[in-house]
């Protein structure tokens, strides 16, 4: 992490500190928010909410990624992105767009957009690279192997935890060929994404296989299905912040830079407690 730069990092804050990415998914059919933020003064408010309970960054998005969901036409996402990215960031918080679509992520940046996170890592639209090499802010590259439709099938590994990183370090030499800095490069298991509960666990276990590329690395499990999977069947969604919570604690232990979840408070508090932990062993 020594080379993590103020642009990655974020000035003042320390770059031991794990990144806390408040999700607001401005979409009629997110799983885990989906209808919630679709009108943009909720989506604005939620936004502060997030970073009055402790977000860092609050990553804004306008079409959803769940198995099967139908994409979104850029006029339609840039309706339900802009607004909120301009409100929050003229109000100098820490914004991301999370977009697959290099028009969209271009609009983001003119409207304020500090970071550029494509699920895809610059798979779904070629363009995106030059929008990330043009704006030189960081940029998410995640783990993908292809549109909602298609990823169920493609969740086949002979390793996960070796694929995954294998497959992102070849992505990233593909972006840095574009005209990327490896100094913008922040990397992304993508939980969930052409994976089922094993492989996250696996790449989860082996977070350190992703690390060795040498970029920061966010971690995504927020309320997604494998983490359901530990709780009844008919358990609300909000259920799935505890252990989302615990995911956020030891991907810190685990070295990541930062964590991706829809509940800020329950996280900011696991994150406190670890702190407190540690500071007990000072002198
Ligand atoms: N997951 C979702 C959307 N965007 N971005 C990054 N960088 N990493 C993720 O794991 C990720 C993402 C899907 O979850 P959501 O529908 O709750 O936003």
């Amino acid at each position: 992490m020594t080379w993590l730069t103020d642009a990655v990092v974020g000035a003042g804050s320390p770059g031991s500190r794990l990144q806390i990415m408040g999700v607001v998914n401005v979409t009629p059919d997110s799983f885990s928010d989906g209808g919630r933020y679709l009108d943009v003064d909720d989506a604005i408010a939620h936004g502060f909410e997030m970073v009055a309970d402790g977000a860092d960054i609050v990553d804004i998005g306008g079409e959803s990624t769940r198995p099967g969901a139908a994409r979104v036409a850029t006029t339609q996402e840039l309706a339900r992105v802009i607004p909120v990215i301009e409100a929050l960031s003229a109000a100098g918080v820490r914004v991301s767009i999370d977009t697959m679509n290099a028009d969209t992520a271009r609009a983001a940046v003119a409207a304020g957009a500090a970071i550029l996170n494509d699920v895809s890592g610059g798979l779904a639209d070629e363009r995106m690279a030059g929008v990330a090499a043009e704006s030189g802010l960081p940029y998410i590259v995640s783990h993908w192997r292809g549109h909602s439709d298609k990823m169920s099938s493609r969740a086949q590994y002979t390793d996960a935890a070796h694929d995954v990183a294998g497959e992102v370090g070849a992505r990233v030499d593909a972006l840095l060929a574009q005209g990327v800095l490896p100094s913008q490069i922040v990397v992304d298991p993508g939980l969930g994404f052409s994976k089922n509960a094993d492989h996250n666990w696996r790449i989860l276990a082996r977070l350190h296989e992703l690390e060795a590329l040498g970029f920061p690395v966010l971690v995504g499990a927020s309320r997604k299905r494998f983490l359901g999977a530990l709780l009844p069947e008919d358990a609300p969604m909000e259920s799935r912040d505890l252990p989302t919570a615990v995911v956020s604690v030891l991907a810190a232990q685990a070295g990541a830079w930062g964590v991706r979840v829809h509940d800020v408070a329950s996280t900011r508090l696991a994150l406190d407690t670890l702190a407190a932990w540690q500071g007990g062993s000072d002198d």
